[in-house]
């Protein structure tokens, strides 16, 4: 069975919808660079080996990244999920995992790379958002697009509001995407995904339309 492991720098929620959607994978680890991070408890209580690699404790980013490298090398995954976890890994980092290290960002991919993402998306004034699954390069938030899914901006949204539609197609869209990896169903080809998935049309998502659009 393919191993897989979980990297977390917050709440987790992220982690455990991978963790509760019997993927075709064991998670060998979850690692956070936060000591606090509430998602550790979770995993914890699953009996799943976590680790913290602090990135206060080191001289730079060279250093925290390969003190992760290492921690994450000793359980020789198949598979890197980056859930929520909040730290840009540089160029040595990426390439060693390059091909086998997803991440889920809350935008509809180009738009809004980085942080606060909701906060754009509402000062910009784009009538649809959403997330994406993307294989990790060097470049941040650029990598090859796995799968997105899309939901209405609302004329009433907050950052709060807004975050929250968005998070429930994130906890739908990102155990799909590692079931496929797991299933070896993912291919990279001129830097795009190539999926043998049985599946008609697309591998885009679209959440059902909401009443009361402006
Ligand atoms: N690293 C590379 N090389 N490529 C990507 O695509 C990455 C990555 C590391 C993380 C997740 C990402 C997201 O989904 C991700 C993708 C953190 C930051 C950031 O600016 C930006 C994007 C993402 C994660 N972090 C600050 C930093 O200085 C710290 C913020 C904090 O600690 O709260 O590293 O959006
Ligand atoms: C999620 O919305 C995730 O997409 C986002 O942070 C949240 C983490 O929630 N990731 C980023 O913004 C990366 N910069 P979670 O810890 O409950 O999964």
């Amino acid at each position: 069975m393919k191993k897989y492991i979980i990297l977390i720098s917050g709440r987790g929620s992220n982690m455990e919808a991978l963790l509760n959607a019997d993927l075709p994978g064991r998670c060998v680890a979850v690692i956070s660079n936060r000591p606090d991070a509430g998602g550790l408890d979770f995993a914890r209580s699953k009996g799943i080996a976590t680790a913290v690699i602090d990135h206060r404790v080191h001289a730079d980013r060279n250093a925290f990244d390969a003190a992760l490298a290492a921690e994450i090398e000793r359980h020789a995954p198949d598979l890197v999920l980056l859930a929520g976890f909040m730290r840009v890994l540089g160029d040595d980092f990426v390439r060693r995992f390059e091909g086998r290290m997803l991440n889920i960002h809350p935008s509809l991919l180009p738009a809004f790379p980085g942080m606060h993402t909701h906060r754009e998306a509402l000062a910009k004034g784009v009538k649809l958002h959403g997330c994406t699954v993307h294989f990790v390069t060097p470049t941040l938030d650029s990598g090859p697009i796995v799968i997105q899914a899309a939901v209405p901006v609302l004329g009433d949204d907050t950052e709060a509001s807004l975050s929250s539609r968005v998070l429930v197609q994130e906890h739908l869209i990102y155990p799909q995407a590692a079931a496929w990896f797991l299933q070896g169903r993912l291919h990279l080809a001129d830097g795009r995904v190539v999926s043998r998935i049985p599946q008609p049309d697309s591998d885009a998502m679209i959440a059902p339309p909401l009443t009361g659009l402006p």
